[in-house]
Parts: C-alpha cells; sequence; structure tokens
C-alpha cells in the first residue's frame, strides 16, 4: 500500500499567493518577486508532504490563477484574441484569467459541484494545440531539486474538452480529441525524457452523465496515450463521484493507475468488484474526503480499502480528490472549541490520515488512533429535533397565489413596474474599516451599531431620492452573507485562517456546522426595523436561503443534509415571522446556490431539489398572504433547475437576465410561471452604466412576455462590489425607464 493525495492547497497557510499575486497586479512587485515567492511556497508543500512520509507527491499543482488555465496554456489553447495582444507570457495569461482592456476574461464557472470557480477554455475548429510542458517540467524539476521525486498533474484530454466552451457557436471542442491526444502525447514524451515516472491526469468528467460516445472516445485517447514510447507511468485520476459505465472503459486501457473516489462515490467499489480480475493495475483508492473537514472514521476506511486490496494487485490510499477544496492546517485554529477541533481534520491533517491508513492496510488497525467518543450532548438541541419531527406538509404550504397577490397589493400599493434593488449597496473602504475595528475590539458596539445605522440612514435617504419602490436597508452589517449567519446561530463554527480558493485570489471561509442548528435570538429584525422606521415605502427584510447557507458552509455528515436543510429553514422561519411581526411586508430570501448544489448525476437530481425546494418553502411559508416573499437567484441558465425555481413558490423572483437578453422570460413563461418575476435589466458585474434607452428596450422586451403587475424593474445582482457613483446614474436611469413605460 503506497500513500499519495491527489492535489493540495497552493494558496499558502496564509493566503501569501493571493497577497503576491494581487500585489504583481497593482504593479507593487515585479515577476521575478511573484516567482520567488511561489517558489517558497511549493517548496513548502513539498516538504510538508514528505515529512508527512507521503510516498508518491504530486507536482504542477500550484497556479497562479487556475490549474484549467495552466492547462489550457500547456497544450497551447490560448485564444487569438489574447495571443495577439503581445504580452508577456505571464500577462497573457492573466489577461486570460481577468480580462484586457478590450478583451473580457475567458468565462468563469463552477468546478463541477465544488465551490471553485475555473475559467473555461475557448476551443475551436482553428484552435492549434501545440505541447507546451515547461511548467510541468519546471515544477518537476525544482521538485527534484529539493529531494523530492514528484508526479506532474494536467488535467486530462477528455475532461478538458468536456469542460470547454466553443469559440464559435457551430464548433465542438470535444470533436478535436484527436489532435489534443497528439499533444499529450507531446507532453508525455518530455516529461519521460527529463526522468518523470508517474504522471496524473484527470478525467472527473467522467463522473457525470457522459454517453456511450464520450466513454468510447475516452477509451480510445488512453490506448493512444499509453502507446506513446518513452512515456511515465499513467496514472488516471477520476473524483467526485461514481464512474459507471466509464469505469470498465478505462480498466480495459492499460493505463498503470486508476483512481476512483470511495468518499463521494462508494458505488465504485461495486463497481470495481464487478469488473473482474485488476491484474497489474494500481487502484488508488480515495478514502479520505477531499471535501469536508471531518476526521476520516479510520476503520471504515481501512474495511474499505481491504476490499480493493482483494480486487487488486495494487492498491494505494490517497484524499477522494484534490485538497484544493479545504482549509490549510488545522493547527492555525487555536480558538476552536476542543471539542470540535479534535474532530476536525485540514488539508494537512487528511495527509497524515492518508499516510496512516496505507500503513494499517498493510499492518493491521492495531496502530490506529481510538475512535473518537460521541459527540457532545450540548450539540444536539431537543426542541429543533423535535420541531423537525412535528413538522406536516402545510408547513410548506401557503395560500393560493391569486388571493396572495391580492393581499400583497392592497397592503403594498406598488405601482405596475415597481423598482427595486436586490439587496446590498455599495461596501466601501469605510464600511470595512469600522467592521475590522469592531471586531478587533477598537470600536465598541454602541459606536459600531451608530456607524451602521448612519449608513443605513444614507442608504435610505438615497434610495427615496432616486425614487425607488421597494427599498433595502444596504447590508453594511455584513461581510459575507454566510459568514453573517453563520455566526449568528447555534451549531455554526467560524474559523480564524480556514480560507479555501474560490476563484484566483478569491478564497471564502466556509463556516461549519457540526451540531443541531438554532437561532439565539433574532438576527436582522434590528437593522430591517430601523430602516423601514425611516421611510413609509416597503423596506425588504433579507435573509439568505437553507440551501446557499449549506451550499458554502462544510456541513456535517452525521445525518442527512436534508435534515440539516430543514433546522436551517427553521431558524430562517422564526427569522421571517419575527421580521413580519415588527411591520416588515417584504422579505427577500436568496438562493444563489440553489443550481450549483445539483448533483452531478441526473438520477440523483429529485431527489436534492424535493429537499431543497422544501427547506425553502419551511423557511418561508410561516408568514401571512400579506407579506411579500422574493427570492433570487444570481443566474439565468436555469436549466434542470427551472420547474424547481416554479416550485419555490415565491412571490417575485429576481434574476439575471441582462447578458442573456431577458430570453429567460420566454423559459419561464414555458413552463408556466405565473408569479412576478424581476429580469435584471443591469448587469452589475461590469462598471458600466447602462444607459436610459438600454434599460428601456430590455423592459419592453419584458412586458411583452410578462405583464406589467408582474414585473419588477431591478438590477442583476447585489451591489456592493460598485461604487457609488455608478450605483446612482444606473438606478436613475432605470426608475425614469420604468416611469416612461407606465406611462406608455
Ligand atoms: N459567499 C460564499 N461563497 C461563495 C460566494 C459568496 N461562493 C460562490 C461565489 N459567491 C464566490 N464568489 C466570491 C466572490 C468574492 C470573494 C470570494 C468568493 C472575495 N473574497 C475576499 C477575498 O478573497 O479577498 C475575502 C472576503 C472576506 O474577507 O470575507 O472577494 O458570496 N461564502
Ligand atoms: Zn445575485
Amino acid at each position: 500500500g503506497q500513500s499519495t493525495v491527489l492535489g493540495y492547497p497552493r494558496i499558502g497557510g496564509n493566503r501569501e499567493l493571493k497577497k503576491a499575486v494581487e500585489s504583481y497586479w497593482a504593479g507593487r512587485i515585479d515577476a521575478e518577486k511573484l516567482a520567488a515567492t511561489s517558489a517558497t511556497l511549493r517548496a513548502e508543500v513539498w516538504r510538508t508532504l514528505r515529512d508527512a512520509r507521503l510516498d508518491a507527491i504530486p507536482s504542477n499543482t500550484f497556479s497562479y490563477y487556475d490549474h484549467m488555465l495552466d492547462t489550457a496554456v500547456a497544450v497551447g489553447a490560448i485564444p487569438h484574441r489574447f495571443a495577439r495582444l503581445g504580452l508577456s507570457d505571464l500577462d497573457t495569461y492573466f489577461a486570460m484569467a481577468r480580462g484586457a482592456d478590450t478583451e473580457p476574461a475567458l468565462e468563469l464557472t463552477k468546478w463541477f459541484d465544488t465551490n471553485y470557480h475555473y475559467l473555461v477554455p475557448e476551443i475551436g475548429a482553428d484552435t492549434a494545440f501545440a505541447a507546451d510542458p515547461a511548467k510541468a517540467l519546471g515544477e518537476y524539476r525544482e521538485a527534484r531539486d529539493l529531494g523530492v521525486e514528484s508526479r506532474p498533474v494536467l488535467v486530462g484530454p477528455a475532461t478538458f474538452l468536456l469542460l470547454a466552451k466553443p469559440t464559435e457557436p457551430h464548433d465542438e471542442p470535444f470533436d478535436r480529441l484527436a489532435d489534443l491526444v497528439d499533444v499529450y502525447a507531446d507532453i508525455l514524451r518530455s516529461l519521460g525524457a527529463a526522468g518523470v515516472q508517474w504522471v496524473q491526469l484527470d478525467e472527473p468528467a467522467y463522473v457525470t452523465d457522459r454517453s456511450a460516445a464520450e466513454i468510447d472516445a475516452l477509451r480510445g485517447a488512453y490506448h493512444r496515450l499509453c502507446a506513446v514510447q518513452g512515456r511515465p507511468n499513467i496514472f488516471v485520476a477520476t473524483y467526485f463521484g461514481e464512474l459507471g459505465d466509464a469505469l470498465p472503459a478505462l480498466l480495459d486501457t492499460p493505463v498503470e493507475a486508476l483512481g476512483v473516489d470511495l468518499v463521494a462515490g462508494p458505488g465504485n467499489l461495486r463497481g470495481l468488484a464487478g469488473a473482474g480480475p485488476l491484474r497489474g493495475k494500481t487502484i488508488v483508492a480515495g478514502l479520505v474526503d477531499g471535501r469536508n473537514v471531518w476526521r476520516t472514521d479510520l476503520r471504515a476506511a481501512v474495511a474499505a480499502g481491504a476490499v480493493v486490496t482483494g480486487l487488486a494487485d495494487h492498491v494505494a490510499v490517497s484524499s477522494s480528490c484534490s485538497l484544493l477544496h479545504l482549509p490549510v492546517d488545522l493547527s492555525a485554529e487555536t480558538a476552536l472549541d476542543p471539542a470540535l477541533r479534535r474532530r476536525l481534520a485540514f488539508a494537512r491533517q487528511k495527509v497524515d490520515e492518508v499516510v496512516l491508513l496505507s500503513r494499517a492496510l498493510r499492518n493491521g488497525t492495531t496502530s490506529l488512533p481510538e475512535p473518537l467518543p460521541p459527540a457532545p450532548a450540548g450539540w444536539y438541541n431537543d426542541a429543533v429535533r423535535g420541531r423537525l419531527a412535528a413538522l406536516r406538509p402545510t408547513d410548506r404550504q401557503r395560500g393560493a397565489y391569486p388571493e396572495r397577490a391580492a393581499a400583497q397589493q392592497a397592503r403594498l400599493n406598488l405601482p405596475p413596474l415597481p423598482t427595486t434593488t436586490i439587496g446590498s449597496f455599495p461596501q466601501t473602504d469605510e464600511l470595512r474599516r469600522a467592521r475590522a475595528e469592531h471586531r478587533a475590539g477598537r470600536l465598541d458596539a454602541d459606536a459600531y451599531t451608530q456607524r451602521m445605522r448612519a449608513e443605513v440612514e444614507h442608504v435610505i435617504r438615497l434610495q427615496e431620492r432616486l425614487g425607488l419602490d421597494v427599498l433595502v436597508h444596504g447590508e453594511p452589517e455584513r461581510n459575507d452573507m454566510v459568514q453573517y449567519f453563520g455566526e449568528q446561530l447555534d451549531g455554526f463554527a467560524a474559523t480564524d485562517h480556514g480560507w479555501v480558493q474560490s476563484y484566483g485570489s478569491r478564497c471564502v471561509r466556509p463556516p461549519i456546522i457540526y451540531g443541531d442548528v438554532a437561532r439565539r435570538a433574532p438576527i436582522t429584525v434590528d437593522w430591517s426595523t430601523y430602516a423601514q422606521s425611516l421611510t413609509d415605502r416597503p423596506v425588504k427584510g433579507m435573509l439568505t436561503g437553507p440551501v446557499t447557507i449549506l451550499a458554502w458552509s462544510f456541513v456535517r455528515n452525521d445525518q442527512p443534509l436534508a435534515d440539516t436543510a430543514d433546522q436551517m429553514a427553521l431558524a430562517l422561519r422564526d427569522e421571517c415571522r419575527d421580521l413580519e411581526a415588527a411591520g416588515i411586508r417584504v422579505i427577500q430570501v436568496d438562493e444563489p446556490a440553489l443550481r450549483e448544489t445539483l448533483p452531478l448525476r441526473r438520477a440523483d437530481q429529485k431527489a436534492y431539489l424535493d429537499w431543497a425546494v422544501g427547506a425553502f418553502r419551511l423557511a418561508t411559508c410561516g408568514v401571512a398572504n400579506d407579506t411579500q416573499i422574493h427570492t433570487h437567484l444570481c443566474y439565468s441558465e436555469f436549466g434542470e433547475v427551472i420547474t424547481a425555481i416554479d416550485a419555490l413558490d415565491a412571490d417575485v423572483t429576481s434574476i439575471e437576465a441582462s447578458r442573456s437578453k431577458m430570453e429567460v422570460l420566454d423559459d419561464l413563461a414555458a413552463i408556466g410561471y405565473r408569479r412576478g418575476v424581476g429580469p435584471g435589466v443591469w448587469d452589475i458585474h461590469s462598471p458600466r452604466v447602462p444607459s436610459h434607452d438600454e434599460v428601456v428596450e430590455a423592459l419592453r422586451r419584458a412586458v411583452a412576455v410578462v405583464p406589467a403587475v408582474r414585473l419588477w424593474v431591478n438590477p442583476d445582482c447585489g451591489l456592493k462590489t460598485r461604487a457609488y457613483p455608478e450605483v446612482e446614474a444606473s438606478i436613475e436611469h432605470l426608475v425614469a425607464a420604468a416611469a416612461e413605460l407606465r406611462g406608455s
């Protein structure tokens, strides 16, 4: 039994890479300094893995921005629109990641169902693939100079193309597989010539639904790569789920090692058992969860590993996926409750688990640490459990929509085409400073509240002056919305240094849900009622939905996610009722993560959507008919979730639409969506101010599909990343355009 991991965090324990990259962008350090800092970080990772006694150590898992982008560079897939800018290699790379004056960046999208985002390669018929193994070779040599024989990692050719997008609509990236395999063959020859023993090619796209043709193409690709003379041994890594028919296809090829995720895809064990004798191959058993922060049940993992040992000649133990998705090191978390801390393992600790497991598979389990005692009783909340057990279907049901709509209109008296914003207003440096001062204890609670209330008042006055119909308090008190709610709820713990890369230099610090979720006291009611006290116009209460809070946290694994979601929903239900009782007439419950947590396999999607929709409804169905529930989703490609969005039964749904030219409204009409909808008429992801005429034009298109009484006028998303001048100008145009259409 050998031990390995599929990848390791690259940002550094103190986000050193984030700081270095952002300094380079700001011109504060040069390329040499950036390279030197990066080399130090890589060396630290290799030394850590070596000192942990890991047998096989990956390299080329470092990235200045993203590993898909690195792979695009390694195969020469640099779109002409960037190549022609004539920048240095490094600046061309960053131009693809962040855009340049004239060129928008490559599209950024979710890496499977994780909270990591990759840059989408643009591949067309004319993409001139060419091998550029410099980065992989460089990292390999760098590690070797430190005495570490490493295994370069690349995204595999089939997954690379399946995740790419066509340059032109008629292009089909996957049709270029044969050409791309030639380039991978060149890369393999170069690596082999440099002395590389093993290479890791990641093919996670095959844990999602794939056609027989795509699986055949995968088999063909690896048959060809295995025929390359002078190549290293090939390890095909898969993760995030079950391989299904792709498992026998990969086993049929001569690749020397195949990695399977036995945490997210326990059925892979059955797949291996059904595949017949696995002679000559190494099976890399992903037994240690690379997606969550809990310590591994080592005895159960050894048992699963032993099954694999019975099937294959050679078995290695690994993490279930790259450890990229975990915070770096638990030892930095000195403030965590010891009862929680001893149950946790971050990336550094998961490496130790992998090593322990591989030894236990060889030598037996006697050397394993004692299992943990049961969780402290205080983590469970009988009141919450009792409420969950007593839930009835009617708790997830409101009155009929026509009655609700009439009651809400009688109370709100809104004009047709009501105008509103999504919730947050610009987060100025001054606000961030005040929050930081408060956290550090230099600004006391009263002074802090005063400061935030002043901001709320400013935002309310601004919205009144601009003539918006439904106002927001602007959320100056919130940093990250999930972090904010996590801090106020029982059952959640926050970390001090638990940063995880989200995209490029951007990181999040997901809270850890360890116990039953319960609300200690109202969370947002003071802020919302203060804002409402300043104006006669309705002020929206602003909450984050149960699914999104779970999606952006580390979740407990001792009960079904559906139950944790319902606990979260009950806390939000109480919050909704308290807001309502305090006179708040409109409440928005955002679910931007509803779609991103969709299971990768279609067969699993319905069950997920059922509990996800159920939790949202549990959160929102406790209010009276005349309280208006809004929701907000940060995207417009609804795909398989469109009926679920309808099933949320919100009175008003605001969505992204400006980039898709309102086409999403046709999709909603097609499924018979009949309630309020606010298609964003201003793309807030760009600093550009939409002109009055543009907004009018977008609204004209919308009123052709949705009656004016159900059509809301709002931006695409929250305004926290924008600056005041563009916010004021854009809202002015938006309000004037609504007025113009009301008049016509
Ligand atoms: N919150 C959480 N998860 C998320 C998002 C979120 N996942 C998906 C999406 N939104 C990711 N988007 C971002 C956007 C910005 C940042 C991170 C993820 C970001 N982070 C700051 C940084 O890295 O400098 C740190 C923020 C902080 O200090 O808390 O800008 O909205 N949970
Ligand atoms: Zn949004």
